[in-house]
């Protein structure tokens, strides 16, 4: 395992869910965090806590990736000492409506794309030639089992999914001279926010996806998350599918006790 101790990691969506457990698995392998989401004051919380049980600098950043503007304002006003970002955790992202494509709501669609899609683009592209320059750095999306294997009601959310899984395969491409790494986390069903922010709030709705079924934690993500960010500089972890135990596809799920 390599040490990352003391690296400068920028997540995205650090406020809830499994950038909320990325941020606590580095702060505690010894890294430094840029903490990014549009819900400041989570992150100052969050921040604060790190801080004091890890002793690493946090800098929380309170940033839309959809606006373009403000994510290129938020790369080039990042102070001096914060600019040398060797990690990336592209995670922030959502998932709004499940419905059949001829009724869906074209709203939905717009900020699944302009999040899942072109923020992480915005993100990427501001980040990324700072690596290049420096020849160092690793770029970690979080994709999903859904930008594999597509389910009926999800088609914009699983294109925008696979759209995630083409850009990362053609970036490590791209970045093939160098020594930076691109890898790929592609969770199946996890509990966080997701649901509820799917289902616009809907609570019982979204308890309804978790109900009866074992699924991964955020922790277990950022696990993973970890993993590829530990490996020595040879080794590129492309791509972890990881999925509950329970859950063989994105529409294979068991209900119920396990035999
Ligand atoms: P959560 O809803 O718990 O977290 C999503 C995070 O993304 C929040 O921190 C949210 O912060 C942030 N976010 C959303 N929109 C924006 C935006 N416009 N600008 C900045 N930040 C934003 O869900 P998850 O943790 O589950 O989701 C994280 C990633 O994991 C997503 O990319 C999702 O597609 C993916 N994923 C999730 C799975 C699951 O089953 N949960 C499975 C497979 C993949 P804020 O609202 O404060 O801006
Ligand atoms: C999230 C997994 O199957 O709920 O990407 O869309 S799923």
């Amino acid at each position: 395992m390599a040490s990352i101790r003391d690296m400068i990691v920028f997540i995205t969506g650090a406020s809830s869910g499994i950038g909320q457990s990325c941020a606590h698995a580095f702060a505690d392998a010894g890294t430094h965090l840029i903490l990014c989401a549009r819900r400041r004051e989570r992150l100052e919380t969050l921040a604060e806590q790190l801080r004091t049980e890890h002793g690493v600098r946090v800098l929380p950043v309170e940033l839309d990736v959809r606006n373009r503007a403000a994510v290129e304002r938020a790369v080039e006003e990042l102070p001096a000492e914060w600019k040398a970002i060797d990690i990336l955790v592209n995670n922030a992202g959502l998932a709004r409506g499940l419905d059949k494509l001829h009724e869906g709501d074209v709203n939905d669609w717009e900020e699944m794309i302009d999040t899942n899609v072109k923020g992480l683009l915005w993100v990427s592209r501001g980040i990324i030639p700072g690596m290049v320059e420096r020849s160092r750095g690793h770029i970690i999306n979080i994709g999903s089992i859904a930008g594999h294997d597509p389910y009926p009601k999800g088609a914009v959310y699983n294109a925008t999914k696979f759209a995630v899984d083409a850009i990362t395969r053609a970036l490590r491409m791209d970045l093939v001279d160098t020594p930076l790494r691109v890898s790929s986390v592609d969770p199946g069903l996890v509990e966080t926010e997701f649901s509820l922010v799917r289902f616009h709030g809907d609570a019982d709705r979204a308890g309804t996806v978790y109900n009866d079924i074992q699924v991964c934690t955020p922790d277990d993500i950022a696990d993973a998350v970890l993993y590829c960010a530990t490996r020595p500089a040879h080794v590129s972890v492309n791509q972890m599918i990881i999925m509950p135990t329970a859950q063989a596809s994105s529409i294979v799920k068991h209900v119920g006790p396990l035999k």
